[in-house]
């Protein structure tokens, strides 16, 4: 089916967004000569971008000369909040630093020389080189690595028309270890219905400076409610200080604590027996495996005392099923994630808590509630896909063994292209298109990543600054900020079906473009154009809603859609008022007053396989988790470990000047005891050091870290890019990190050891 609707887009006046270009004249990479903005006088509703969270967000021009920026009010999860990056977006917008115009590397890579060239010179000469590449060594030699979402499905269409099957998000230096131990047991995620929860643990998720703005609201709402909050975490963060209980758990002890709370789960007939007879297959083998996981055994790998092992365990079971261990978010912290959260879901599976209050539950798009409701509750939208796109054979460069397989399908192991490049292995990679992604700040062992650069025949890189990844680049492709451009509507339900929507609310500065938009002209330069049937966002926005008019308006209008009433199938009160509403549901409604008979899993077996036969034949002794107790440093280092600070995303806000003077110095944690044994004082300037490489910072003595441990916030001491004190001061993590690819899950590892001295 054509997705081609020009007609109808004249007849509804829409432009073509993104399209309009300011000019400027050619100049030096810092030329931004923005004295005024043009855009929405009035509160337009977008998405923010400063995090990938891209929470709804209501933003307007202020007297042509600043944005105003707030949650949207039409989203119930959201209201008016925003954190402190997501306030700061004008400051973005603003900055004489940001990239305008793209550019062309005149000297050696990462060495920041550039010229200004024309969009046209930069998609002839770009294309003029993927050819070449794909005549010589294949479509495959070419990697595309994006951030999830609508912003990589662009990229990844132009690397499916152009014929290469190497695509990657942040998936592998994220949430793959616990999106994949999800898929392996059931198939997909899970969400957690925070605010509801009675009892929670966190083995390091620390929602108050990882922020999310609803889910931290939701923390903060069950605390307000009185939940009892639990923090694991090595080191006195945020959540920490603001739990019930903080242990500071040894790195790499977290397994076994979860293995040792199991255990007394099954001894003392702690959990929900019908749960697990109806829902899940492989209870015998987890009982079985977890015979000798008493609490002492774990307390010899985890410091955490076995009596509040026990105790913590009897009284979450106490609070079930309204309690729930929050699987994280970013589950890069040993080798063992894959078994780590799937210890958390089986867990979550044993409280009984999945689909009641409190507890876990699926997602609740519109094709399974208008199902259920039978009714037309919300309009579900369509996917533009393109037909007949080139068969692909080659294989992935990350599909080295089979236990890959899931990995394979759901974002990729980006770190893969240090082996494919360096080493040829499976094969060669010679460029890498990247967009959205700074791979020299959050892939692991910067050494390696600057070797491989220098390898490759081709770097192009898509960002909004000159990061330290884009200063590798022979092409910068400027990207308009999020608040100048239109995106496509995404799903976003929960426990009921929503919608929201990415649009522009001021006019792009200098010569920038949408992702969408570049990767489309430069699919077409590349003689792909049969395989862009749109000509505009707007188009495939309306063919998103089916042409549905109405719908296409109100999208716009509130920008947060938001249809039918919560849905928990396990919880009575849920069902009675879902029938209450939609009559029709009465059919699924069984004998206990719930919808057990609607929940099911996309697993191999339709159930929660706390045992997978399919793992298990993938790769021996992981069918059940295990703990494998895999080294993370040599006996006379420092574990080295990192988060997230409220302040900063990543690597990537330092740049921005409202947030750079927020927090531009990066100490390192360091416990009084270990300062002294080195003799360090508070403020000295010291080494980090090991076999990856070595790095300088300043010391910040605290009891909040656990004498072995040092910690950082992850993101500065860029070495290449655009030079802030927020950059560049501070430790570079991925200096001190060595190449790791994960069991299953392919995640990198961002534990390592290290040794300490006065600089
Ligand atoms: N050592 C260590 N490494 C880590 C982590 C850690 O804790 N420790 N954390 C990991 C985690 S959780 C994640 S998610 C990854 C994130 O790593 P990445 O996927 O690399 O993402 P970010 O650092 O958020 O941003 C990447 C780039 O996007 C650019 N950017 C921002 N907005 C836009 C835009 O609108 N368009 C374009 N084209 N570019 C834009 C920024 O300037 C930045 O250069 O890092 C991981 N790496
Ligand atoms: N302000 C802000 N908010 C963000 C982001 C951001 O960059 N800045 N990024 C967003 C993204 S991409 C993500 S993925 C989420 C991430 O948010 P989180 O999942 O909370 O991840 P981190 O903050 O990286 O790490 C959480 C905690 O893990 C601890 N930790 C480290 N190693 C271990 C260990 O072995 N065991 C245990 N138990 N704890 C350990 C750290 O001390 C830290 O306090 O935040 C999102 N929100
Ligand atoms: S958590 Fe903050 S930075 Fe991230 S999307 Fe939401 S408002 Fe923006
Ligand atoms: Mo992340």
């Amino acid at each position: 089916m054509s997705i081609s609707r020009r007609s109808f887009i004249k007849g509804m006046g829409i432009g073509c967004v993104g399209c309009t270009v300011g000019s400027l004249p050619p100049g030096a990479l810092a030329l931004n000569p923005v004295t005024s903005l043009k855009g929405q006088s009035k509160l337009t509703p977008s998405l923010c971008e400063m995090c990938s969270y891209r929470c709804p967000i209501e933003a307007q021009v202020v007297n042509n000369k600043t944005v105003f920026i707030q949650g949207n009010r039409n989203s119930p999860h959201q209201k008016t909040r925003v954190c402190a990056r997501g306030g700061s977006g004008v400051s973005l917008i603003y900055d004489p630093k940001r990239i305008v115009k793209p550019m062309k590397r005149k000297g050696p890579r990462g060495a920041g020389e550039w010229e200004v060239i024309s969009w046209e010179q930069a998609y002839t000469e770009i294309a003029e080189k993927m050819a070449s590449i794909k005549q010589h060594y294949g479509a495959e030699s070419i990697f595309f690595s994006s951030k999830s979402g609508s912003l990589s499905s662009h990229l990844f269409h132009l690397a499916a028309a152009f014929g290469s099957p190497n695509t990657f998000t942040h998936a592998s230096t994220c949430p793959a270890g616990k999106a994949i131990a999800a898929s392996v047991m059931m198939g997909g995620d899970l969400k957690m219905d925070l605010a509801n929860s009675k009892y929670i643990l966190s083995f390091g998720h620390n929602l108050y400076e990882g922020i999310e703005v609803a889910e931290t609201y939701e923390l903060m709402t069950a605390q307000e409610r009185g939940a009892k909050l639990v923090s694991f975490d090595p080191r006195l963060s945020v959540v920490s200080s603001k739990a019930n209980e903080w242990f500071a758990i040894r790195p790499g002890g977290d397994l076994p604590v979860l293995m040792a709370m199991c255990h007394i789960m099954v001894k003392e007939n702690l959990y929900d027996k019908d749960f697990i007879e109806k829902f899940t297959v492989g209870f015998p083998q987890l009982v079985e495996v977890l015979q000798d996981t008493t609490p002492e055994w774990a307390q010899a790998h985890s410091d955490v005392p076995a009596k509040d092992i026990i105790r913590i365990t009897r009284e979450i079971a106490a609070k079930a099923p309204h309690a729930l261990v929050m699987p994280g978010h970013r589950a890069t912290f040993n080798k063992d994630e894959i078994n780590m959260r799937r210890m958390i879901f089986t867990f979550n599976a044993l409280l009984g808590n999945i689909e009641r209050e409190g507890g876990m539950y699926q997602k609740k798009a519109a094709a399974k509630y208008n199902k259920l409701a039978g009714i037309d509750v919300a309009p579900e939208l369509a996917k533009p896909t393109v037909k007949g796109m080139p068969k692909i054979t080659a294989k992935r460069v990350d599909a080295t063994a089979p236990q890959f397989k899931y990995i394979n399908k759901g974002g990729g192991i980006v770190q893969s292209i240090i082996d494919s490049t360096l080493h040829g292995v499976p094969y060669q990679t010679k460029a890498w298109i990247m967009s959205r992604h700074n791979p020299f700040q959050t892939v692991s062992c910067r050494p390696d990543l600057e070797k491989t650069a220098q390898k490759l025949d081709l770097i192009v890189s898509c960002d909004v600054y000159l990061s330290e990844s884009a200063s590798y680049a022979d092409y910068l492709l400027p990207e308009s900020t999020y608040l100048e451009r239109d995106e496509e509507i995404s799903d976003v339900s929960g426990l009921n079906p929503a919608y929201a929507l990415r649009q522009q609310v001021v006019e792009p500065i200098g010569d920038t473009k949408p992702s969408w938009l570049i990767w489309m002209e430069l699919g077409k330069k590349l003689g792909l154009a049969s395989y862009y049937p749109w000509e505009n966002m707007g188009v495939r926005q309306l063919y998103q809603v089916k042409g549905d008019e109405n719908l296409y308006k109100e999208i716009h209008q509130k920008g947060y859609l938001s249809y039918g009433i919560p849905l928990l199938l396990r919880e009575p009160s849920y069902v009675k008022a879902f029938v209450a509403q939609y009559p029709d549901a009465i059919k699924h409604v069984d004998s206990n007053n719930m919808m057990e008979k609607s929940l099911s899993f996309k697993s191999p077996s339709g159930l929660i396989e706390i045992y997978s036969e399919e793992l298990e034949s993938l790769l021996e002794n992981y069918g059940i988790p295990r703990f494998h107790n895999f080294p993370l440093k040599q006996k006379d280092e420092l574990y080295f470990i990192q988060g997230k600070v409220a302040v900063h995303t990543n690597g990537a806000t330092q740049y921005v000047p409202l947030l750079a003077e927020l927090m531009w110095k990066n100490p390192v944690w360091l416990h009084p005891d270990t300062a002294k044994s080195h003799g360090i004082k508070h403020g000295d300037e010291i080494i980090l050091e090991n076999s990856v490489g070595k790095e300088k910072a300043h010391a910040l003595i605290t009891t909040g870290i656990r004498p072995d441990t040092v910690f950082v916030y992850m993101g500065s001491g860029s070495k290449t890019g655009e030079k802030t004190p927020a950059t560049t001061n501070g430790i570079h993590c991925s200096s001190l990190l060595p190449h790791e690819i994960s069991p299953v899950s392919g995640t990198d590892v961002h534990t390592s050891g290290v040794k300490i001295s006065l600089a």
